[in-house]
């Protein structure tokens, strides 16, 4: 088929997007130019974090984001680049942004589609040297085109989503996308400047080896976390958490696992925010094979009530996220 036969050839993300564009529900074309859009901001936040520690800009603004936490500079970079990317391009009625406390309405009526993203996520980690992430959502705007956006056209559950996808930082960077049909990775040849596939279908173990959860939080889980993670413990499962979502996600959906970022004492509804962090990511995990739970549900059937709501995060191999989700309905 196309994709085996784009990965035998040594193909670009570009060619890529281009090959792929009859699969999209409404063929037009901008969808594809809006990805076009979003990889070319990747690229340039890629130069960026690769020069952070030389340029010593990894340093923090002295900002603080809407929800309170220190704002690296390299965040705030990320955003410009991405805000610029996604309102020159045209395409993009819409923005909702970690970064920015209210929707971007771009004033564009005739832009079709709304996003929500992430530009940096893992800030904390720049200055460590870790891998970190872009993560982004697509939807084709509700209201009519033409008209003014309206609240319908962002609070939309992540099953609606026409794309979704995200970029890892990390010892060479990547860009994972689906628009619905599979899931593809590819990897950024650094001379070229171009993305190529390197992971074509990607599918995501059934089941696997590996939890990832912020055990230091342990006392604060409710009993069917507990329950679950001491049942990984007997099984002599492996334990990962880099504290970069992106990264964590990735690995495990390559490797096989689970990641859990549940309600604790200090955040009761988890931490990850549900509309440019848990949506994307659960959307890819579907087309993977794999699963996306906050516990009670499928993630990508909440119905978003604000922009920065947060939501507990069950995400991997399909098997552990029902094992966990059975864990958590045994005990409450
Ligand atoms: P951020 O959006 O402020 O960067 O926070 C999100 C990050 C995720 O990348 C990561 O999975 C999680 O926070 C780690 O949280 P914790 O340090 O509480 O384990
Ligand atoms: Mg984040």
């Amino acid at each position: 088929d196309q994709t085996s036969l784009a990965y035998s050839v040594g193909i670009t993300l570009d060619r890529f997007i281009k090959l792929k564009q009859s699969d999209f529900p409404f063929a037009s074309g901008e969808l594809s130019q809006l990805l076009r859009d979003i990889v070319l901001a990747a690229k340039i936040v890629n130069r960026e974090t690769n020069r952070a520690g030389l340029a010593n800009i990894g340093g923090a603004f002295g900002q603080t984001n809407v929800q309170g936490e220190e704002q690296q500079k390299l965040d705030v970079i990320a955003n410009i680049r991405f805000m610029r990317a996604l309102s020159k391009g045209g395409e993009v009625c819409a923005i909702v942004s970690e970064e920015e406390d209210a929707v971007i309405d771009l004033q564009n009526n005739s832009g079709k589609y709304v996003v929500a993203i992430d530009p940096l996520d893992g800030s904390s980690n720049i200055d460590v040297n870790i891998s970190i992430g872009t993560i982004f959502s697509i939807y084709r705007r509700k209201s009519p085109i033409g008209s003014p956006i309206q609240l319908k056209d962002i609070m939309q559950p992540g099953r609606e989503q026409v794309a979704a996808g995200y970029v890892l930082y990390g010892s060479s960077t990547m860009l994972v996308y689906t628009t619905g049909c599979g899931v593809n990775g590819f990897t950024y040849e650094n001379s070229l400047g171009e993305f190529f596939l390197s992971h074509p279908d990607i599918q995501a173990p059934k089941t696997g080896n590996i939890y990832s959860i912020n055990e230091g939080l342990q006392l604060e889980w409710e009993k069917g976390i507990a329950a679950y993670i001491q049942s990984c413990k007997e099984r002599k499962m492996q334990s990962r958490y880099i504290g970069s979502l992106v990264a964590d996600f990735h690995r495990n959906l390559l490797k096989g696992g689970i990641y859990l970022y549940p309600a604790t004492q200090k955040n009761p509804s988890g931490k990850l925010r549900l509309l440019y962090e848990a949506n994307a990511l659960a959307f890819i995990i579907e087309q993977a094979g794999g699963k996306a739970s906050d516990g009670k549900q499928r993630i990508l059937d909440v119905q978003p009530e604000s922009l920065h709501q947060r939501t507990p995060l069950l995400i991997g191999s399909a098997q552990m996220v029902e094992e966990v989700e059975q864990s958590v309905v045994l005990h409450s």
